[in-house]
């Protein structure tokens, strides 16, 4: 294979991406409502999925750090819109670490607390970049993340969809659950169409997610 300028340029792109992604990391804070969101002064990046997909584990894996989010497998983990500023001096982006939705099990009013401070902060963030939408490896879509879809399309807020836990299926499973997931993100307007397979457990498709968040946030 050739370098054109395009490979050229995903080089440069995706090393900047690593170095930054190696580079300093803060917690920046925790907020449970709205009016509790840092000032809008740095591009954000989302990530959004059902509770328990992998959403906190994603970002240490991505940060390269244990404890950056916290996790567990105990679903409603995260409560809270967790804040991180990748970048110091300059504060380059933001990740935003949200709860997980469709946990039935939680009590009522929380779910619904949470499924409002979500849906509020994903359609109305101006600065927020691009959603990633987190889907487990060996469930595929459910109706829970096809209606986050349909709100971002409609909010017109770009989302990536990525696979988690691909450590947890067959190679010819997960191209299965690849395709049919294709598919249907085609028919989503605000649906990147490059789905990204990951484990944060193996370290599969991590580099590419940083990259693919660079891109977005230089937009
Ligand atoms: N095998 C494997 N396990 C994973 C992977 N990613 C996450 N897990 C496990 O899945 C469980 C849930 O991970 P979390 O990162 O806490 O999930 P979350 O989406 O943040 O969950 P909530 O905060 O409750 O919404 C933990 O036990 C993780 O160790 C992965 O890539 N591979
Ligand atoms: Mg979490």
């Amino acid at each position: 294979m050739t370098d054109g300028p395009d490979n050229i340029a995903g080089h440069e792109l995706a090393e900047r991406a690593r170095k930054l992604f190696a580079g300093p990391i803060d917690f920046l804070k925790s907020a449970p409502k709205l009016e509790h969101l840092p000032d809008p002064i740095a591009p954000e990046i989302a990530f959004a999925g059902r509770s328990n997909v992998g959403k906190s584990s994603l970002i240490n894996a991505l940060t390269n750090r244990n404890k950056l989010a916290r996790a567990s497998n105990t679903p409603g983990r995260t409560q809270e819109l967790n804040y991180f500023d990748v970048g110091r001096d300059p504060l380059v982006f933001r990740l935003v670490d949200m709860p997980g939705y469709g946990f039935a099990e939680a009590p009522k009013d929380m779910v619904k607390r949470w499924r409002f401070l979500i849906n509020d902060y994903l359609r109305g963030r101006q600065v927020l970049k691009r959603a990633l939408v987190l889907v487990d490896s060996r469930h595929g879509l459910k109706d829970v993340d096809r209606d986050v879809m349909k709100m971002l399309d409609d909010a017109a807020v770009s989302y990536h969809l990525v696979l988690t836990k691909a450590d947890k299926v067959k190679p010819t499973e997960l191209e299965k659950t690849l395709e049919k997931i294709r598919v249907e993100a085609a028919k989503h307007p605000a649906a990147h169409p490059l789905i990204i397979s990951t484990s944060s457990e193996e370290g599969w498709g991590i580099a590419d997610l940083r990259t693919a968040i660079l891109e977005a946030v230089e937009q």
